[in-house]
């Protein structure tokens, strides 16, 4: 142990050596997508876009994040819904589909220095000549990637920093070589890559393999587990955890977070940590609900929730930089363990140690910082004063001004109020005799605590309360002549396939709203026929109805569907009724087990390019449905459903169809 002299004798003495400055900092960020995860944002009204916005990109206010990641959306599930393709088929190029540019253009408005990475979770069929995986046509699949980019730069002046190629599923050396070439061949030098996004196997590979090695400029692996591999870090390149968290909003899901931005350093190596996900703006009911700095799932009500993830993230974001260097994990060097648990990572402007320097420490208790994945071997924390060195460029600067900045935040549990990164008095600081300069901080169980030179800029922003939650406001209808063309209307929440608001050419329609996926994708998640949810998953009772017309481009299988008590994402559950081309009703309850309730004739015929419409009213365990006004079926008995509430639905029945519905109205839902 090292003397100390300046200090209290049951003080721990930690060494902060402002030129032992190792790895450079990525960053610290969110993911929205992977998938559909901010796909009710859109539908709020702008000052409180802007509000939730602000908490998560204004720099020194919120959680500041310093990378955006993004799905580059492939028309398939990706987890709590699909997100459109720019390229649906081959020949097809729109840039405005979907939120993401909107996400990433506020988000630069905000900061632009934010880091912003574009990823694929499922691609369109074509991308891979119509097998089940890009990398059967790499030529393709780096031409679709380039087009989002060119995108990207050309319709929205947005330069994407980091590309990543498949999320969690294979890799090809292939295609990451020949994505470089085509980046570099192309216009974008700048953008680099990141790979697999997976695990970190590839690391062995770019070892014996020079052009795929220059190829990769990080390695990102998810959800690692504070752990990267002894290949990965021999490759040199900076280190990813490029997805990780997916843990429940709560203050263990922000003691998880916590843990990870300082651990994903101080063991693994990684100088980036991205949440899984950055907002939680999907159904309650989907997936992996809140799992998230704030939650945004009602634009009805403008009610939205903001996180202690968010003040959390404050302490690593709003004191560093991109670009930053990290002090060594080392006995002398600024990074690493307290003696009674926890750690503490520094940080300087410069690698040679000169400019602002941070420290951040955590000490939050086993606990309360688990994550969801992976298991969280045992450790443990106690308060503990901690007498920290500082040497080096640094040493300098804190005594120049002569104190350092305090920010503290401690969580609390069981309703108790934590505090939040709180500006505490500055620490005042003068230079040792021996040219050092010493601080003394005491550190509680289920603190972050961040020591800095500076003085000025970060700061606790944020506005009044939103207005509390509301339920969905009903009747509701929509007949979807007010949209931008392409977009995607409000409220319909799209699992499989991707529907958009196109022109009908019907002068009595207007604009509709049409599936647009021609074929099943590649698919991230197992995708079964398009269909889209809306709504409440609380629903039980409801009578809802809506225009649809088949598109002449659809094939002889197609079919219009209708749903109510639907619950799930590819395959749901719940009471859905089609008509088809070929003149038969069918009610069923499940999209994916191809099994029918009932079935019957179509009292009219049902052709391409006639409007009709499709109503469906559930009450208790009976079920009616109409088309054109007609009953196919009344007072059904659908017990045997299982299907006690959900969201209601449409879809275009089993197979991948060109459907255009209109004027969807829900007449009463409870
Ligand atoms: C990740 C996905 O990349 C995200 O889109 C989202 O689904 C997230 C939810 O936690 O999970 O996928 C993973 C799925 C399983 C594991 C890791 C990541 N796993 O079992 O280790
Ligand atoms: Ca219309």
């Amino acid at each position: 142990a090292v003397a100390c002299a300046v200090c209290s004798a049951s003080a721990s003495l930690v060494m902060l050596n402002s030129t032992a400055t190792d790895r450079t900092l990525v960053g610290f960020g969110g993911l929205s997508g992977g998938g559909a995860t901010s796909r009710l944002l859109p539908s709020y009204d702008d000052d409180t876009k802007a509000e939730i916005l602000d908490y998560l990109f204004k720099p020194n206010y919120g959680a500041s994040l310093h990378i955006l990641k993004v799905e580059i959306g492939g028309d398939a599930q990706s987890t709590d819904g699909t997100e459109p393709s720019h390229q649906h088929t081959e020949d097809d190029l729109n840039c405005d589909r979907g939120y993401e540019w909107y996400l990433l253009k506020e988000a630069k408005a905000r900061n632009p220095d934010i880091l912003t990475y574009g990823l694929s979770w499922a691609w369109p069929a074509w991308t891979g000549n119509f097998t089940d995986s890009p990398w059967n046509a790499p030529a393709k699949a780096a031409n679709y990637t380039l087009n989002w980019l060119r995108c990207a730069r050309d319709s929205h002046s947005l330069d994407i920093d980091y590309v990543g190629s498949w999320n969690e599923r294979s890799y090809s050396a292939d295609y990451l070589k020949l994505l470089r070439r085509e980046l570099d061949s192309n216009g974008f030098p700048s953008t680099r890559i990141v790979a697999p996004d997976s695990n970190w196997d590839i690391a062995g590979e770019m070892l014996t393999d020079p052009e795929l090695m220059d190829a990769v400029d990080i390695v990102g692996a998810h959800y690692p587990g504070m752990t990267s591999s002894s290949d990965a870090i021999k490759t040199g390149k900076l280190l990813a955890a490029s997805e990780d968290d997916s843990t429940f909003g709560d203050n263990i899901g922000t003691g998880c977070w916590a843990r990870l931005l300082n651990r994903n350093w101080v063991q693994g190596r990684m100088s980036a940590t991205i949440m899984w996900n950055l907002l939680a703006s999907y159904y309650p009911g989907l997936p992996w609900m809140g799992t998230s700095f704030m939650w945004a799932t009602q634009p009805w009500s403008g009610h939205y929730q903001v996180k202690s993830a968010v003040y959390v993230t404050a302490h690593w974001t709003q004191f560093t930089r991109p670009g930053w260097s990290y002090l060594a994990v080392d006995s002398t060097g600024g990074s690493g363990f307290f003696a009674k648990g926890g750690t503490y990572a520094s940080l300087v402007e410069n690698a040679d140690g000169t400019g602002h320097f941070s420290v951040v420490m955590e000490k939050i208790h086993h606990d309360r910082s688990k994550c969801v994945r992976p298991g969280l071997p045992e450790y443990s924390v106690e308060q503990e004063s901690v007498t920290f060195r500082l040497t080096g460029p640094a040493a300098a600067t804190a005594a120049a001004q002569g104190k350092l900045a305090l920010w503290t935040s401690v969580l609390r549990y069981n309703g108790q109020e934590s505090t939040l990164f709180e500006q505490q008095a500055p620490i005042p600081v003068a230079r040792a005799p021996d040219g050092s300069v010493n601080f003394t901080v005491t550190v509680p169980v289920d603190g972050v605590f961040t020591v800095s030179t500076m003085l000025t800029g970060p700061a606790k922003g944020g506005v009044a309360m939103p207005p509390s939650a509301a339920p969905f406001p009903v009747p509701y209808s929509d007949d979807f002549n007010d949209y931008p063309l392409h977009s995607e209307p409000s409220y319909f929440a799209d699992q499989a396939g991707s529907w958009e608001v196109l022109d009908s050419r019907d002068p009595a329609h207007g604009l509709a709203m049409r599936q647009m996926v021609p074929q099943k994708p590649i698919c991230w998640a197992g995708d079964y026929a398009p269909v889209s949810v809306f709504g409440e998953t609380t629903w039980t009772d409801v009578n809802h109805s809506v225009d649809f017309m088949i598109d002449p481009e659809s094939s002889a299988t197609a079919a219009a569907s209708i749903g109510a008590r639907v619950t799930g994402t590819t395959r749901p559950n719940g009471v859905f009724v089609s008509v088809g081309l070929d003149g038969t009703w069918t009610a069923y309850y499940n999209l994916g087990d191809g099994k029918s309730a009932a079935q019957g004739k179509l009292p009219v015929d049902v052709k391409p390019s006639q409007w009709h419409n499709l109503a469906l009213a559930v009450t208790g365990n009976l079920a009616s449905a109409w088309l054109d006004g007609i009953a196919l079926f009344e007072n059904m008995d659908v017990s045997t459903c299982n299907c006690p509430s959900g969201w209601t639905a449409v879809g275009t029945g089993w197979t991948y169809e060109f459907v255009w519905f209109d004027n969807y109205a829900v007449n009463s839902a409870t």
